[in-house]
């Protein structure tokens, strides 16, 4: 606590940031990739990755959650408390953006994330037949929510591209 006060004292921030998506978009190869720079070599993430990440003097700690859909039930366990969501899509895979876009509605309807910020990364550009940004936006009906703070940014996990544009803001 007295660390915290104090961090807080020197205008270091404390945020708490959650990585949603389906299965295989891409959420701990951009968590490792905040954490280390690099791309990692992962396998299907069954239960969570927590690291931390000081980005401009802001302390981000990351929670990457499994995204299969035997284990989504369990992303509400960590809804307490987020300042903020980052939902990954895999853009490529067009067959279940529908299903990415129930999820994402669903889960902006629980009451701990009233008040979350929300950036979405259409992730995997370098991929050919990749949707455009437009498109995950469209796809997912963006426009509709009310009363929250959103954005969208195209991203390549692999490459490192829009990442840390998704930071910054
Ligand atoms: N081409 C390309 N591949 C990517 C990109 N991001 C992730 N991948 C690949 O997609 C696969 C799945 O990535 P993960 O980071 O494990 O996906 P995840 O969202 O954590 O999946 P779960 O843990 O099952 O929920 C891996 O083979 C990654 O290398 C990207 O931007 N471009
Ligand atoms: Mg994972």
């Amino acid at each position: 606590m007295f660390s915290r006060a104090l961090g807080r004292l020197w205008g270091e921030k404390e945020v708490r940031i959650l990585i949603l998506g389906l299965d295989g978009a891409g959420k701990t190869t951009i968590l490792y990739r905040f954490q280390i720079g690099e791309v990692v070599t992962t396998i299907p993430t069954i239960g969570f990755n927590v690291e931390t990440v000081t980005y401009k003097n802001i302390k981000f700690q990351v929670w990457d959650l499994g995204g299969q859909t035997s284990i989504r039930p369990y992303w509400r366990c960590y809804y307490a408390n987020t300042d903020a969501v980052i939902y990954v899509v895999d853009s490529v895979d067009r067959d279940r953006i529908n299903t990415a876009r129930e999820e994402l509605h669903a889960m902006l309807e629980e009451e701990e994330l009233r008040e979350s910020a929300l950036l979405v990364f259409a992730n995997k550009q370098d991929m050919d037949g990749a949707m455009s940004v437009t498109e995950v936006s469209d796809s997912l009906r963006l426009d509709t929510l009310k009363n929250r703070q959103w954005t969208i940014y195209k991203t390549s996990a692999v490459k490192g591209d829009g990442l840390t544009e998704g930071l910054d803001w």
